[in-house]
């Protein structure tokens, strides 16, 4: 993967810096065109072979025929909305260039440390936050601002933010010289005692810890997600609306969700890039569901997407709502979700900060193959051997 890209790179370089002979602006209209015409094109007879068009770089395009996808069963396999990759819809990567969106100090934070140019807290209402700022090169001093709450700089790096009362979302911004990192504060709103807030179904969480466990707790409160907010980034390559339950109902809609679940995406999303699988983002099939959703699908009863740490994910940089070929054997199924799992596990194993559940799901007549990973602590290994 890293020659083609290599290739392809200098490919552009020579197309864009040199006066692109005539054969060359013909050859890449014609696969303008080629692109244009191929689109996608399916037998509508059941078990007929499908030709999937998958982009390999911006001028170079190849057809693959993918044979396990028939049509009718892609549709009900394609339960994601075209949107719903949206920082790969919105044009905002055009390059195949990814930027991992780090900053060169970073914020201590509920015992995590966060080093990310938007980073996301979730907070209770008055809850007080004490953060640090670390800075390996102690050179320039920082300036820390918050528009609401209560700020008070308790030491040279050392910093307190007490929430409003009024659950919302607030902002701190903290700059040193020419970078800035946004600290989004999501203040919840309190769990409802009925399991039902503004008729958004939410269910009941098990009263007690299961054998105690604090991560079983139910949640101290829920993030509102609007039309209006749904869109915003919580870290640089994911967006809030990416991560609420597949539930039926319009909005507002309550999402739980965890900072170390994005803090882990973004590692591994970064990682996976480093490797040459180019991705500005995972397609978050699954991120957090109700209690109320996970009963009615009749999933195991602590599953960690209730908890707000889990999402079910794969890449889908050409959007058709399904994984991607990754290992670019003509076909999708199991074995490039297994790339993806094989992957995340040899990063996870000598880091025990990041250390989770990963399963291995392969296409159903709901879903394409996917890759379930969560920052539950500690490892849970499943369906690889199924
Ligand atoms: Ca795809
Ligand atoms: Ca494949």
């Amino acid at each position: 993967v890293q020659s083609t890209k290599n290739k392809s790179a200098s490919k552009t370089t020579k197309i864009t810096n040199l006066k692109p002979s005539k054969t060359l602006v013909k050859s890449k209209s014609q696969s303008v065109q080629k692109r244009l015409t191929l689109n996608k094109t399916t037998s509508a007879k059941k078990g007929a072979q499908k030709t999937t068009k998958v982009k390999l770089h911006k001028a170079v395009t190849k057809v693959v025929t993918a044979k396990k996808y028939s049509k009718p069963n892609l549709e009900k396999r394609i339960r994601q909305p075209a949107s719903a990759n949206p920082l790969v819809s919105s044009g905002r990567f055009l390059t195949n260039v990814f930027e991992p969106g780090r900053v060169s100090f970073h914020l201590l934070a509920k015992d995590m440390p966060f080093a990310y140019r938007v980073t996301s807290l979730y907070v209770k209402p008055q809850e007080v936050i004490d953060f640090s700022i670390v800075d390996a090169n102690n050179g320039q001093s920082f300036k820390v601002q918050a528009k609401a709450g209560k700020l008070a700089r308790l030491a040279e790096k050392d910093y307190r933010w007490t929430a409003p009362n009024q659950s919302g979302t607030y902002r701190l911004d903290i700059t040193k010289g020419s970078e800035r990192m946004q600290v989004n504060l999501f203040v919840l709103k309190p769990m409802p005692k009925n399991g039902v807030i503004n008729q958004y179904s939410i269910g009941r969480y098990p009263e007690a810890a299961k054998d105690g466990d604090p991560r079983y707790l139910p949640p101290t409160g829920l993030i509102e997600v609007t039309e209006a907010n749904k869109d915003m980034l919580i870290s640089p390559h994911f967006r809030l609306g990416q991560f609420v339950c597949k539930q039926e109902g319009g909005y507002p809609k309550y999402l739980y969700l965890q900072e170390r679940l994005l803090m882990k995406l973004e590692w591994l999303l970064a990682e996976v890039n480093r490797r040459g699988y180019f991705s500005p983002s995972f397609s978050v099939m699954s991120g957090y569901r109700t209690p109320f959703y996970n009963n009615r699908l009749n999933n195991v009863s602590l599953s960690r997407h209730q908890w707000g740490d889990a999402a079910d994910i794969f890449i889908d940089n050409d959007q058709d709502g399904v994984l991607d070929d990754l290992n670019k054997d003509g076909r999708i199924d199991k074995a490039d979700a297994q790339l993806l799992y094989e992957l995340f596990e040899q990063l996870e194993e000598p880091n025990p900060t990041m250390h989770g559940g990963l399963g291995l799901y392969e296409a159903n007549a709901f879903h394409g193959p996917f890759v379930h990973v969560d920052a539950r602590g500690t490892q849970a290994r499943w369906g690889m051997n199924d």
